[in-house]
């Protein structure tokens, strides 16, 4: 007979739909067995059986953390550029100095698949310690075919390496490098399609991505990349709207796509085009925060009309070097106006339905047992914080 695992003592946040906020379940109890949850409830309505019991003391249990959209594997970093600009440089000054973007590229070019695994893994490690039980990990800082593959061969070994589910997600359509300067279409036919057939014969990518914004590429580009994933059956999501609004919500949404990313400059029309399609907003106040942005996402539209959001780091090297799921859920309400319980569902069910998954984010049985134990006792703990999230134990698949 096989011994389950029984967690008792315990406040819940199932995130299942409830009357209680949270799906919230006082003195409750949880049975895991074989890496799934068995089942969930009242402490005192538990079924009799053959246990092995873990006494949570009252603390806080919600689902494992999901980070749906992050650039983890890199390398370098811009720091240097960082101070440049804060003692005055300008955007020129940093790109004749060889910065931004160009140089994370210049860098990841030159990293074998093990230093991009070496680069990552404290950051991937940090992510952890918080509470992060599966991670969305984009490539797009390659930008020629062997290096775009490297990265997501990078991802798909920390995926082995750490007790973390790893999605990988292509992105080669996230900037024109140099060599394709001003010729962002040539780039698209020679490098970001052949690059995505390449990865996707070798099996490493479970969704393709694109930069949609003046700085990066057209509708009408990300177009021609998005029929291509289409055709081999991968799903889609985009980033959209961050800096300006070129309907790339709308766009995704025309595709099925699973989310749209950023978001700052969304119109109503495209909250509609989002809310008929089913995909997602994936919210990102890190970058909002870095860039010192002023125009926040229409989250009072998302919510009227019912998109989905989740919170992820988008963290990267340029714009957003954050790596803490909690501070992101802290700049969600403190920066966006979102709820604590938005909040949570958003690094939990939402960022699940994000990447297309249905076995994890809520506190249901028949999920898979990705938990995270907190040291306090209400939700709002973890929204409330600025940093140093209280993470006491993360089960990962129903193990320690
Ligand atoms: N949106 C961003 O803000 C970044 N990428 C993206 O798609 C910036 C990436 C970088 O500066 O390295
Ligand atoms: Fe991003």
């Amino acid at each position: 007979m096989t011994t389950l695992t029984l967690l008792t003592n315990a406040v819940l946040a199932t995130m299942a739909p409830s009357e209680q906020p949270y799906g919230l379940i006082e003195a409750g109890a949880m049975v895991l067995s074989g890496g799934r949850i068995e089942w969930v409830g009242p402490g005192d309505a538990l079924p009799a059986g053959n246990y092995n019991v873990q006494d949570l003391g009252g603390r806080l249990v919600t689902p494992g953390l999901i980070d749906a959209h992050t650039h983890v594997v890199f390398a370098g970093n811009r720091a240097a550029e960082f101070e440049m600009r804060l003692n005055g440089a300008s955007y020129e000054d940093v790109a004749r100095a060889g910065g931004g973007i160009v140089s994370t590229v210049t860098a990841t070019r030159r990293a074998t698949v093990d230093d991009l695994v070496q680069e990552a893994l404290p950051r991937v490690d940090a992510m952890i310690a918080e509470g992060v039980t599966t991670l969305e990990i984009k490539s797009g800082y390659g930008l020629n075919v062997e290096a775009e593959i490297a990265m997501l061969q990078a991802a798909r070994r920390i995926g082995e390496l750490r007790s973390v589910s790893v999605h990988t997600t292509y992105l080669g359509a996230h900037a024109v490098p140099p060599e394709y300067g001003g010729r962002a279409d040539a780039y698209i036919d020679e490098v970001a399609l052949p690059a995505l057939r390449a990865a996707q014969d070798l099996g490493l990518v479970d969704a393709v991505d694109g930069f949609c914004e003046g700085i990066a590429f057209t509708p009408a580009q990300i177009d021609r990349v998005f029929n291509v994933a289409q055709e081999l059956g991968l799903p889609v999501k985009l980033h959209a709207e961050q800096l300006s609004d070129l309907g790339g919500g709308r766009l995704a949404a025309s595709y099925g796509a699973l989310s749209a990313d950023h978001l700052e400059y969304l119109n109503e029309s495209g909250v509609r085009a989002m809310a008929a399609a089913g995909t997602v907003a994936t919210i990102l106040p890190g970058a909002y925060y870095t860039l010192r942005e002023t125009k926040a996402p229409p989250i009072d539209l998302l919510r009227a009309h019912g998109v989905p959001m989740a919170l992820a780091t988008d963290c990267n090297p340029g714009s957003s070097p954050m790596t803490s799921l909690p501070l992101a859920m802290n700049m969600g309400c403190t920066l966006f106006r979102m709820t604590p319980e938005e909040a949570l569902a958003g690094v939990t069910c939402h960022a699940a339905r994000a990447l297309g998954l249905s076995d994890r984010g809520r506190l249901v049985p028949g999920l898979r047992a990705d938990l995270a134990v907190w040291d306090v006792t209400h939700p709002a703990e973890l929204s409330y914080r600025i940093g140093g999230a209280p993470l006491y134990q993360r089960i990962y698949g129903g193990t320690l």
